[in-house]
C-alpha cells in the first residue's frame, strides 16, 4: 500500500524556485502536466460552450464623438451589455493596431528570451512596481494555472521605463497612455448611461490607477486536466483586455460557459467588482476563465483600472444618486486597497470577494 502523503506545498516551492514558470516546463519538454496543475474535475470544461443562443455583445464606437444619436445608442448598448453580460467586445476604440500588435509581441519576446534574463524579474514581492511570476496566488490557490505573467503598475505613479524589462521599455508607456484614454472615455459613457454626470466615475478616481498584466499561456500537453486561469471576477473597476487570435477566454453567462471568439483589432471590456459595488449590483462583474489549449502560446494583456491606490483612504460604496427606498445600499463602503487585499489574500478560489462586502 502506498502510504506516502502528497506534499503539495513542497512541489509548489520546487516549481517556484526554478523561476522559469510554466514556459520552463514546456521548454524541458514535459508530456504530462505536473500534479500541482491538475484541476478538480468539477471546474474543468464539461461541455463545449457552443450554444448559439449566446453571443457576447460587440459594440462599435465609430462616430460617437460627432453624432449625438449614435452616442446615445452606443451608451444604451454599453449599459445593456454591462447589466446582462458584464462583458463586451469593442471595435473602433481608437488604439492603433500597430500599438496593440507591438504590445503582444513584447509579451512574447519577454517570455521567449533565455530564462536567466527573465529570472531577474521573478518575484512575489507585492511592493515591486514590476513583477514577473507564475500564478500570483501560487501558494493559496487549490490548483495551479497553466500561465506565466508579468505585472507592472502604470499609474498613478510614474513608472520609469528603465525599470521594465527591455522588451517593454518603448511600447509599455505608449500602450498604457492609449489605455488610460480609452478607460476614461468608457467611464464617461458608463457614468452617463447610469444617468450620472459624465465625470462622475472619473471624479471618484476610478480611472486613476492602472495595473497591466501581460499573460503568456504556453501550449499545454494535457489541456483537459488543467486551466489557463481559474474562474474569477476582476477585483477592480474595469478591465481592458487585448488578446491574440488563439482564443480560450470564456464568460459564465446564465450558468453556461460562453466562448469569447477573438475578433481582429477588437478589445474585450469587462466590468470589475468595484463597478458592481458602486452601482449597487446594476452593473455585473462576471466570472470568466481561460481554458488550456494544445495550441499556443496564447498571449493576452489585461489592463485593470484603479488597482492598488496604496495611500488612498477614499471610500467606495454604492453611489448615493443610484439609491432609493426601493433600492437601498447592498454593500458596505471599502477602500480599493482593502478590497484588493481581500482579493489577493484569498487568491483565485472561484468565489467573488464581493460577498465579503455585502450588507
Ligand atoms: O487572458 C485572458 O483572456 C483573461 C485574463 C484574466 O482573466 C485576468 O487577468 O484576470
Amino acid at each position: 500500500m502506498n502510504t506516502s502523503v502528497y506534499d503539495r506545498q513542497r512541489d509548489l516551492k520546487l516549481f517556484d524556485d526554478t523561476k522559469a514558470g510554466v514556459k520552463g516546463l514546456v521548454d524541458e519538454g514535459v508530456t504530462k502536466i505536473p500534479r500541482i496543475f491538475i484541476t478538480p474535475s468539477d471546474n474543468l470544461v464539461t461541455r463545449p460552450a457552443s450554444d448559439v443562443r449566446f453571443r457576447i455583445p460587440v459594440i462599435d464606437l465609430r462616430g460617437i464623438d460627432n453624432d449625438f444619436t449614435q452616442r446615445t445608442s452606443v451608451m444604451e448598448e454599453i449599459l445593456h451589455a454591462s447589466e446582462t453580460w458584464g462583458f463586451f467586445q469593442l471595435l473602433n476604440h481608437g488604439i492603433p493596431l500597430n500599438v496593440m500588435g507591438e504590445m503582444v509581441e513584447a509579451v512574447r519576446s519577454f517570455n521567449e528570451q533565455p530564462q536567466e534574463m527573465k529570472a531577474e524579474y521573478y518575484t512575489r514581492d507585492l511592493t515591486k512596481k514590476v513583477m514577473y511570476n507564475s500564478n500570483f496566488d501560487l501558494y493559496k490557490a487549490p490548483a495551479t494555472n497553466w500561465r506565466d505573467s508579468l505585472f507592472a503598475i502604470a499609474a498613478p505613479d510614474y513608472l520609469d521605463p528603465e525599470e521594465l524589462p527591455v522588451a517593454f521599455r518603448k511600447i509599455f508607456p505608449e500602450y498604457s497612455k492609449h489605455v488610460m484614454g480609452l478607460g476614461t472615455r468608457l467611464l464617461e459613457l458608463i457614468s452617463e448611461s447610469l444617468g450620472l454626470n459624465p465625470n462622475h466615475l472619473k471624479d471618484m478616481d476610478c480611472a486613476k490607477g492602472l495595473s497591466v498584466a501581460g499573460h503568456y499561456y504556453p501550449a499545454c500537453p494535457e489541456p483537459e486536466l488543467t486551466l489557463g486561469v481559474t474562474k474569477h471576477s476582476d477585483g477592480h473597476v474595469l478591465t481592458i483586455l487585448l488578446e491574440d487570435q488563439i482564443g480560450g477566454l470564456q464568460v459564465l453567462h446564465e450558468n453556461q460557459w460562453v466562448n469569447v471568439p477573438p475578433i481582429p483589432g477588437s478589445l474585450v471590456i469587462n466590468i470589475g467588482d468595484i463597478l458592481q459595488l458602486v452601482s449597487n449590483d446594476k452593473l455585473k462583474s462576471s466570472e470568466h476563465r481561460v481554458i488550456a489549449n494544445k495550441e499556443g502560446p496564447r498571449i493576452s494583456v489585461a489592463c485593470f483600472f484603479s488597482t492598488f491606490l496604496k495611500e488612498s483612504t477614499q471610500l467606495y460604496g454604492p453611489i448615493k444618486e443610484l439609491l432609493s427606498d426601493e433600492n437601498p445600499a447592498r454593500y458596505k463602503e471599502t477602500t480599493i486597497r482593502d478590497y484588493i487585499m481581500c482579493v489577493n489574500a484569498k487568491g483565485l478560489d472561484g468565489k467573488s470577494a464581493l460577498t465579503h462586502f455585502k450588507l
